[in-house]
């Protein structure tokens, strides 16, 4: 029952689908996320059960993308890595999967993430900030503390393996002999795949239809080789699709073929390696046009195979595209150009197949499946080496025992706590932002310790301050990055620095208004000492972009003045320079000089 909602549920109803951008077919039944959950829980227990402390772990492909962050848990210095065969869809597509927020949290996991192109990796990045709002460089992103590598490691095959089948005596050589025999005088089109929906079978066939239609003097003189190897055939859309081919083969051959001539010879069923070596090196034509892949090994083999004499018609939303410029790169759902490029490959005069030809092979044979596991390891163990050193100029990472230690021996407690991004998530709004009931309990109990003194130290309002904590015992609030203080004892907020003359408020918030106009889902919060522009719902590469050009702005209008901008998590805040937190926790100091303990926590 895992196995059905698992595998051929969520990985390939829903994940498989949507990554190849058909989200039409997906489907989502909520037990097969339950199942994937527990499946990737599976062989996380499997591979704790053996993981010694020198291991890499190489975890493959969509069906386990939680298992990474599993065991990262479980084993926090694992060193693990990640490879994607299928391709990463745009946020866009991305968004509309359901689990998508866990997904990316279980990918993140890792040491090393690789993708096939860098395509991919640009979406997974894009992905990231859109949905998880993670900023991330071109090569690694920082989750928690923690940096995750990101790579376009494009996929090789075993190039002299699979060319060595056609060595003399070897059986590849003997199923060459005979093709050739059959198919004398007749030029070749070869087209392998899975039968699946992804690979632009029925497409492939409507245009090779197209182009005897069109190309009368072709008919009797092509073949078409359509092997379709059968998948995942308890899915009802791949049922659907094999019925499609069968049509359409069928109305090939029955409008076009001759007594001694069939235009289509299709085989629904896999073939030895030997016989599909054989075909690679005798077409003419490697007809590989996937409506979606993530790489697309058959481009590959059949440039690997072919002796020189044919041509590669590949389609360019597969990743191999991205390696194999020298191919004829076309768009599969555009069938009548499609056919038209194959009739102008089918012309191309030897010397400038045999060019084309030789260009690809250099580069398959170089980027070879042995180069690129043997890439993936060494970078995944730089990786998780350079995890370990920690980047320099990154405050260490405290150490939780000593802390708990020194809190246990001390007397007087000091503990100045700050508030969002730090006791409570970011929210979109402001507003949303509210503590936890269990935030609440936690911060009554600290605060109720006599040995403690624990301050709030948010850049907030009076007003949320006192409305959301006002009410715990023996808590002191400071709101406004500190520019006012209430002690526990008294209802009175006592203002640490007067505002001076708030003659600029006005023109900030005119020009802020103009900037909500032009960034739409940013809002203004206004304060008693300082103004803010929260972007954190508007678009992130603009809105970032936007709050550069307004730092820049306001810098001009305020000059000399006592207030400036400053750029916040997903804001930017103007207020005056004096405003700082700083004080907050001078104060407390001075009326306390016995204390033995002093903890601060913030995030900005
Ligand atoms: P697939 O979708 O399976 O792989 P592909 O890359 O085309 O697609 O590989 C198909 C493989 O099947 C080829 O190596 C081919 O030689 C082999 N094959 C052909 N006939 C066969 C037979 N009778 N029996 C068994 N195998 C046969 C996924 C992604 C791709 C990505 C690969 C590798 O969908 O985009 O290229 O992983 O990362």
């Amino acid at each position: 029952k895992t196995v059905e909602l698992y595998y051929e549920g969520y990985s390939n109803q829903t994940i498989w689908p949507l990554f190849h951008y058909f989200p039409s077919l997906l489907s989502y039944d909520p037990r097969s996320w339950t199942a994937y959950l527990d499946a990737n829980k599976r062989f996380r227990d499997v591979v704790l059960e053996h993981l010694q402390p020198d291991d890499l772990i190489w975890v493959h492909d969509y069906q386990l993308m939680l298992l990474p962050q599993l065991l990262r848990e479980a084993a926090p210095d694992a060193r693990i890595g990640f490879f994607l065969h299928i391709p990463f869809p745009s946020s866009e597509v991305f968004r509309l999967l359901p689990g998508r927020d866990e997904l990316l949290q279980g990918l993140l996991g890792v040491d090393l993430l690789a993708f096939q192109t860098h395509s991919h990796l640009q979406h997974f990045r894009s992905t990231l900030l859109r949905i998880g709002g993670l900023e991330s460089q071109i090569d690694q992103v920082e989750v928690g503390g923690r940096a995750v590598r990101l790579e376009a490691l494009p996929i090789g095959i075993a190039p002299k393996e699979f060319r060595g089948l056609l060595a003399e005596n070897k059986d590849g050589a003997k199923f060459l002999a005979q093709y050739e025999e059959r198919f004398r005088n007749r030029r070749i089109l070869f087209a392998v795949d899975r039968l699946d929906y992804t690979k632009g079978i029925p497409e492939r066939l409507r245009t090779y239809r197209r182009l005897l239609k069109t190309h009368p003097k072709l008919r009797g003189n092509v073949v078409l080789i359509q092997v379709a190897i059968p998948s995942r055939e308890r899915v009802s859309s791949y049922a659907r699709l094999r019925r499609r081919v069968n049509e359409l083969v069928g109305e090939i051959n029955g409008q076009f073929a001759t007594p001694d001539w069939t235009p289509v010879v299709y085989l629904h069923r896999g073939i030895s390696r030997a016989q599909l070596v054989a075909l690679y090196a005798l077409a003419d034509v490697g007809w590989v046009t996937p409506l979606r892949d993530g790489m697309n090994l058959v481009a590959k083999e059949y440039v690997a195979c072919n002796r020189g004499h044919g041509v590669l018609v590949l389609s360019e939303l597969a990743g191999a595209a991205a390696e194999m410029g020298e191919a004829f790169l076309v768009n599969p759902f555009d069938e009548e150009r499609t056919a038209n490029v194959l009739a102008r490959a089918l012309r191309l005069p030897a010397d400038a197949r045999r060019e084309r030809m030789e260009v690809l092979r250099g580069r398959v044979e170089r980027n070879n499946v042995y180069t690129w596991g043997e890439r993936f390891v060494s970078y995944l163990a730089e990786a998780a080496a350079s995890r370990a050193r920690r980047p320099t100029g990154q405050p260490p990472l405290l150490d939780t025992g000593a802390v708990v230690g020194a809190y246990r021996r001390a007397k007087k407690r000091l503990l100045f706590l700050n508030y969002d991004g730090t006791l409570a998530a970011y929210t979109g709004r402001p507003e949303q932002a509210y503590p936890a009931a269990s935030l609440i309990r936690l911060l009554t109990k600290l605060a109720g310790n006599p040995a403690n003194l624990v301050a709030l130290v948010s850049g907030r309002r009076r007003e949320d301050v006192e409305r959301w904590f006002g009410r715990i015992a023996g808590l002191w609030l400071a709101a406004e990055h500190g520019s006012s203080i209430r002690s526990p004892e008294s209802p009175q907020w006592e203002i640490l620095h007067h505002a001076l003359t708030g003659d600029w408020k006005p023109r900030v918030l005119q020009l802020l208004e103009s900037v909500v106009e032009r960034s739409p889902g940013s809002l203004i919060e206004e304060k008693e000492n300082s103004v803010v522009w929260h972007y954190r719902m508007s678009h992130p590469e603009f809105s970032e972009w936007v709050a550069g050009e307004l730092i820049g702005v306001l810098e001009g209008m305020l000059g000399e003045s006592e207030v400036s901008a400053v750029k916040g998590q997903k804001c930017v805040e103007i207020r005056p320079l004096w405003i700082n937190k700083g004080q907050v926790v001078e104060y407390i100091l001075k009326a306390h000089p016995n204390a033995d303990f002093e903890f601060a926590a913030g995030d900005d």
